[in-house]
C-alpha cells in the first residue's frame, strides 16, 4: 500500500535534504513535484489543491526559514497535511445491525467473518452473521461455510421469507446469545437500479445502526465515482477498503473522507480471516513517509535499554567497536524481543520482515555467544588477529565448526560497519544501510 507515494516522496526529500536552505524556488519545484506525485497516486484533483494550499501557506511563513532543516521541516508539513486530510481515526458502530454493502467481487462476504473475527478477538462481543442475497443461493452458502469454518453463529437461507423474515432477526440473534448483527448483502458488477432498489429495502426492514460500503482498493480512479453512486442512492455512514495490501496507489484511501465526507473504519490486508486493520491516518502516513512510528519504537526500546547500554554506545561511538560490544548489543536485541514487530515501525524495513526471522536470530544468538565466549580476551578486543588456527581451536571450544565461526566475524564486521553508518547518518544511514 502506497508504495508508490512512498518512493515518490522518499526520493524526492532525499534529493531535497542535499540542499540545506531552501529559496522559494525550491519550495515552489517540491510542491510541483509534489503535486504530480500525487496525481499520479489518483489522487482527486480537489484533495491535491486544498492539500497544496494549506501547505503552502505554512511554508512561506517564517518558520520555514528559521527551521533547521527546512527539508525535514517541509515533510513535516507533508505529513501533517495528509493526516488531517484523511481525518482522525473513526470507530465503527458494534450494536444493533451492521449491514456492508457494495459491488461484487469487493470481499463484503469476506469482510463480514474478518469483522466477526476481530470484534470477537479484540472486543470481546459475539456476532451474529446473515447473508441477505435473494437471487444467489450460492452466495449465502459462502458466508454460512466460511462463517462456520470460523465458529461463528450464521443464519440459514432467509430467502423462504423475503424481506418480511429479516425483522426476525434480531430475536434469532439474541437467542444465539449474540451482541450484534453483521449483514452481508449481494452485490453486482456495476451500479444499477435493480441492485439499489434491493440494497434499500434490506435497509428499510432492517433499520442498521451503520451501513458501511466495502470498496476493493485496487479498482482505480473510478473508485470515488462508484462510492458517490452509493451514497447518492443507499447511503452509508463510512468504508472498508480490501486489498489494500496490494500495489493499489492508494489515492482513493487519501481522498475519500473530503470527497465522500465518510470516514473509512478498517482495511482488509489479505486473503485470511484475520487479515483486517483499523484505519488509522496517522500510522498509515507515518509508514509511508520517513519517521516510520518512530516514537513507539523509541518506546520500545527504552523499555529495555538501560543507562549502562546508552553509555557503553557512547562509548562504541568514540573508540573501536570489538567483540566485546557485540556480544552486548546481541543480548539487548534479545532483550527487544520480536525483530519483526520491530521492523514494521521503522519506515522502509517493512519489506525487511520475511527476510529476518525472529527464530533464526535467536537460535543464531546462542551460537555466537557460546563462541564469543571462547574468545581469549584479546581476540574479542582484536577481531583482526583470528587466524585458521586460533579459528578452529575456538570452534572446538565451543562445539560448533569453524563455518559458523565465520559467519560471526562476517556478521560482527556488517555490525561494525553499520554502527560507523549509523554514527554518520542516523536513520537514513540505516536505511541505506540494508538496500
Ligand atoms: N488480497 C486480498 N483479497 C481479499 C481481501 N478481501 C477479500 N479478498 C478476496 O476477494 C475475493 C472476493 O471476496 P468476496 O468476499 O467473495 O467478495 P464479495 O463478492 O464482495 O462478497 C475473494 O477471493 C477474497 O478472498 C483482501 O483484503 N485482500
Ligand atoms: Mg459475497
Amino acid at each position: 500500500m502506497f508504495e508508490f507515494l512512498e518512493e515518490k516522496i522518499t526520493k524526492l526529500f532525499d534529493k531535497l535534504s542535499k540542499r540545506g536552505m531552501l529559496s522559494e524556488k525550491d519550495v515552489d519545484d517540491a510542491l510541483r513535484d509534489i503535486r504530480i506525485a500525487l496525481l499520479e497516486a489518483d489522487v482527486h484533483y480537489l484533495v491535491v489543491k486544498q492539500l497544496l494550499d494549506n501547505i503552502r501557506q505554512k511554508a512561506m511563513g517564517e518558520e520555514l526559514s528559521r527551521s533547521i532543516d527546512p527539508s525535514k521541516y517541509l515533510l513535516r508539513l507533508l505529513k501533517q497535511e495528509l493526516i488531517n486530510i484523511m481525518g482522525p481515526a473513526v470507530q465503527m458502530k458494534t450494536d444493533g445491525v451492521i449491514v456492508l454493502i457494495g459491488l461484487q467481487g469487493t470481499g463484503k462476504t469476506t469482510t463480514a467473518v474478518k469483522l466477526a473475527k476481530y470484534m470477537k478477538e479484540k472486543k470481546g462481543l459475539n456476532p451474529y452473521l446473515v447473508s441477505v442475497d435473494f437471487n444467489r443461493p450460492a452466495a449465502q452458502e459462502q458466508l454460512i461455510t466460511l462463517a462456520k469454518a470460523n465458529g461463528f453463529p450464521v443464519h440459514g437461507d432467509i430467502r423462504a421469507k423475503g424481506y418480511d423474515g429479516l425483522k426476525d432477526l434480531r430475536l434469532s440473534s439474541a437467542r444465539a446469545g449474540c451482541d450484534f448483527i453483521i449483514v452481508d448483502t449481494a452485490g453486482r458488477l456495476h451500479i444499477d437500479t435493480e441492485l439499489m432498489d434491493e440494497l434499500k429495502q434490506v435497509k428499510d426492514a432492517l433499520k442498521p445502526t451503520q451501513t458501511v460500503l466495502v470498496i476493493d482498493s485496487m479498482m482505480g480512479h473510478d473508485v470515488l465515482r462508484m462510492a458517490q453512486g452509493f451514497m447518492n442512492s443507499v447511503g452509508y455512514d463510512g468504508a472498508i477498503f480490501t486489498k489494500f495490501e496490494g500495489d493499489t496507489r492508494g489515492g482513493a484511501v487519501i481522498s475519500f473522507k473530503k470527497i465522500i465526507d465518510k470516514p473509512i473504519f478498517y482495511t482488509g490486508i489479505g486473503e485470511s480471516v484475520s487479515a483486517l486493520e483499523p484505519f488509522v491516518p496517522d500510522k498509515l502516513v507515518s509508514r509511508m513517509i520517513g519517521s516510520g512510528d518512530i516514537e513507539g519504537l523509541v518506546e520500545k526500546v527504552s523499555e529495555v535499554v538501560t543507562d549502562t547500554d546508552v553509555e557503553h554506545a557512547k562509548g562504541i561511538a568514540k573508540g573501536k567497536f570489538t567483540f566485546h560490544d557485540f556480544i552486548k548489543q546481541l543480548k539487548m536485541v534479545k532483550r527487544l524481543g520480536s525483530i519483526e514487530s520491530l521492523f514494521d515501525m521503522v519506515p522502509g524495513f517493512g519489506k525487511l520482515k520475511g527476510s529476518v526471522k525472529a527464530d533464526t536470530v535467536k537460535k543464531d544468538m546462542k551460537v555466537y555467544e557460546a563462541i564469543i565466549n571462547s574468545m581469549t580476551t584479546k581476540e574479542r578486543d582484536n577481531p583482526d588477529i583470528l587466524n585458521g588456527k586460533r579459528k578452529q581451536r575456538i570452534a572446538n571450544g565451543s562445539g560448533t565448526k569453524v563455518e559458523d565461526v565465520n559467519r560471526l566475524i562476517k556478521r560482527f564486521y556488517e555490525s561494525q560497519r553499520m554502527m560507523d553508518i549509523i554514527q554518520k547518518g542516523g536513520i537514513k544511514g540505516i536505511q541505506r544501510f540494508l538496500h
